[in-house]
């Protein structure tokens, strides 16, 4: 019998029980450039411990790409590559399938390797959607995407992304004194619309490293469930935010219990709410008025009272209408779609 890695062949990562059952070994070590209190870097760090030492990891350009690897030196333990800032969903695929090809042509041990190729927001959520989209069609390869979003194009200073939120200041939308509000689209729904249009991806799921166990978990069930998976990382920013680094955790747990940022999994088609999300969605939580996340953050300074309503109104809407989080409902309440008057 051949002792090749079959298509569907994949490291079997048990969940971890608790934070006091995790392995010690980090491969995304220190000595890192990022911001103080970068979520983003949290991410980097617990993903590929949950992933563990036979990984390989690809990123597309941004922070966790500039600022992980200054000139001849890294933060990774595990093998790294670069890729272009479109490409993570071509690179993920292409690497898998490159392993495939060596360990068949036995110029390497057959084994089952992790892939994972991350991107930022403006990687994946706007310029790579078309290349993670295709690579999501490919369930022969085993690669898991993960979207790590910090909801602006952070690394060359704070653009606007498809992943802004509502009227969040950034250097494409500063607001003014004619203008209050420069940018006017609800955030882009990734991870709704990709479990939603790709059958061929048996896991899709939102994380937010604030609750750790749980991101982690979903790291490990994508990799081990094989084919081709995603997930969506809601990642806390100081400088894009505008915020004090020490609030970075708390900013993320707030995204969650406000109900912005909803934590949930779709596994072989079957949606599961989790954690936070989950009490919620069950009345044993209530949720948090958005004012709370919102206001504690300088993007949103500008806001009055009207526009947090609005804000507030969109959420809302969201948990009574959204069949999938963050997948649009068939029937659009138009009314509810206006946003408030410019003063
Ligand atoms: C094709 C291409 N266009 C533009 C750039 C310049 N660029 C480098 S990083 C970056 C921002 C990427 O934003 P995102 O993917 O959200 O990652 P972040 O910087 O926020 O971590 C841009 C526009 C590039 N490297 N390649
Ligand atoms: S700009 Fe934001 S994402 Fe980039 S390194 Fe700083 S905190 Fe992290
Ligand atoms: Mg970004």
């Amino acid at each position: 019998m051949s002792s090749f890695v079959t298509i569907n062949e994949t490291q079997k990562l048990e969940a971890f029980k608790s934070m006091k059952k995790l392995p010690l070994e980090e491969y995304f070590t220190s000595g890192h450039r990022t911001c103080q209190g970068c979520e983003s870097a949290l991410v980097m760090k617990m993903m590929v411990k949950a992933a563990g030492p036979r990984t390989i990891v690809l990123g597309s350009t941004g922070c966790m790409y500039v600022a992980n690897t200054t000139y001849y030196s890294t933060s990774w333990v595990v093998p790294w590559m670069h890729t272009q800032l479109g490409s993570s969903g071509s690179a993920g695929q292409g690497a898998a399938a490159a392993l495939r090809a060596l360990m068949r042509k036995g110029k390497m041990k057959k084994e089952p390797i992790n892939v994972i190729s991350f991107c930022g927001d403006g990687g994946g959520a706007d310029m790579g959607l078309g290349a993670i989209s295709a690579a999501l069609t490919h369930p022969e390869y085993n690669f898991l995407i993960l979207l790590y979003d910090n909801e602006s194009y952070a690394n060359t200073d704070i653009q606007l992304s498809g992943s802004t939120p509502y009227g969040a200041h950034t250097t494409f939308s500063p607001p003014g004194r004619v203008k209050r509000i420069m940018h006017h689209r609800w955030k882009k729904n990734v991870a709704g619309m990709l479990a939603a249009g790709h059958p061929t991806c048996r896991y899709v799921g939102t994380i937010c490293m604030s609750y750790g166990l749980l991101g982690m978990n979903s790291v490990r069930k994508a990799l081990s469930i094989g084919g081709p998976t995603f997930i969506h990382s809601l990642d806390p920013c100081p400088k894009g935010w505008d915020y004090d680094p020490y609030l970075s955790h708390e900013l993320g747990e707030l995204a969650v219990t406000t109900g912005i940022w909803p934590l949930y999994e779709v596994e072989n088609g079957v949606l599961r709410l989790l954690g936070k999300t989950r009490e919620i969605a069950e009345g044993r939580y209530q949720r948090k008025p958005v004012r709370d996340y919102l206001l504690k953050q300088g993007r949103f300074a500008h806001f009055t009272d009207d526009d947090i309503d609005f804000f507030q109104s969109k959420v809302d809407e969201s948990w009574k209408k959204w069949l999938i989080p963050g997948v649009i409902p068939l029937a659009k309440d138009l009314e509810a779609d206006q946003p408030p008057a410019e003063t």
